[in-house]
């Protein structure tokens, strides 16, 4: 059988020079062109406006755009039949992590304390601790994750946000984007999106491992919403608000994520 590769004139040393010239010419062409727009992105990125201080931590603006286009991406696949993973009572700590507990660490004026919540209307509900624990309890049990990089798997126990929202008429104000909360002296401060708010699993807590809350851990009323990280687990609830616009929120001031979802 004959190998027409065999028979094929060798190249000369010319012609083959000629034949890698113009290679290293096209590669260092396109790596030069690439680089240039490398370059160029980098540099209009760095010369881009600062976004600023305020809500979001001082990115620069395409970059914000980037970080709201993947909020709205993950937004669009959270759905409220997404349910967080939960385990025995069994398998909760009994030893319960405590962390900050910035705008919660006073003395906690327990008689006094009212949730307060803005209507739409313009009306001002004050709801005690016993109106709430008057509603149907729901109980949690679900892995804690905090920013720092620990999880526990922890019992909590508490109404659930939607119950809340319907007992107390606040379905109008559900129909806006945000729900904000605040601790009594706002010192520390949360902004959630609607769906994670009116998520099934989050819930007004006020018992933990079956025990009325401890201070520490946010007495008398804490959030517990496990779609989100620990920073927006607010303890010590003040007040409670709804709008359009993104509540402040304490983290987010500092560079965080907003969204802070799990
Ligand atoms: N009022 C208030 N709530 C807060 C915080 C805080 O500093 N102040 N820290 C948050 C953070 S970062 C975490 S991880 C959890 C910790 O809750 P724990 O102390 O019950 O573990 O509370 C969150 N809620
Ligand atoms: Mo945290």
């Amino acid at each position: 059988m004959s190998n027409p590769e065999k028979n094929k004139q060798p190249d000369t040393g010319a012609a083959v020079q000629k034949q890698i010239n113009r290679r290293n010419f096209i590669s260092f062409g396109t790596f030069a062109v690439l680089g240039v727009a490398a370059f160029g992105g980098w540099k209009s990125l760095y010369n881009s406006a600062i976004e600023t201080t305020g809500i979001t931590g001082g990115a620069h603006k395409p970059l914000r755009r980037a970080l709201n286009k993947s909020e709205l991406f993950f937004r669009n696949f959270f759905s409220n039949n997404h349910l967080v993973k939960t385990y025995p009572k069994s398998m909760a700590a009994k030893k319960v992590r405590q962390n900050t507990s910035i705008g919660a660490d006073s003395k906690l004026d327990a008689d006094n304390w009212r949730l307060q919540v803005k209507k739409l209307s313009g009306e001002l509900l004050a709801i005690t601790l016993d109106e709430i624990k008057a509603l149907p309890k729901t109980e949690l049990i679900f892995d804690f994750k905090c920013v720092e990089g620990w999880d526990q798997i922890q019992h909590w126990g508490g109404v659930r946000f939607v119950d809340f929202v319907e007992h107390f008429g606040l379905q109008p104000e559900t129909r806006l984007n945000y729900v904000g909360m605040e601790t009594p002296d706002k010192g520390y401060y949360i902004g959630l999106d609607m769906d994670s708010a009116m998520h099934p699993q989050t819930i007004l807590a006020y018992e933990m491992n079956d025990m009325p809350l401890p201070v520490g851990h946010g007495a008398p009323l804490r959030l517990i919403i496990p779609v989100k990280y620990g920073i927006k687990n607010l303890k010590r609830i003040g007040s409670i608000n709804f709008s359009n616009h993104r509540p402040h929120d304490y983290w987010a001031e500092q560079g965080y994520d907003y969204y802070s979802g799990l």
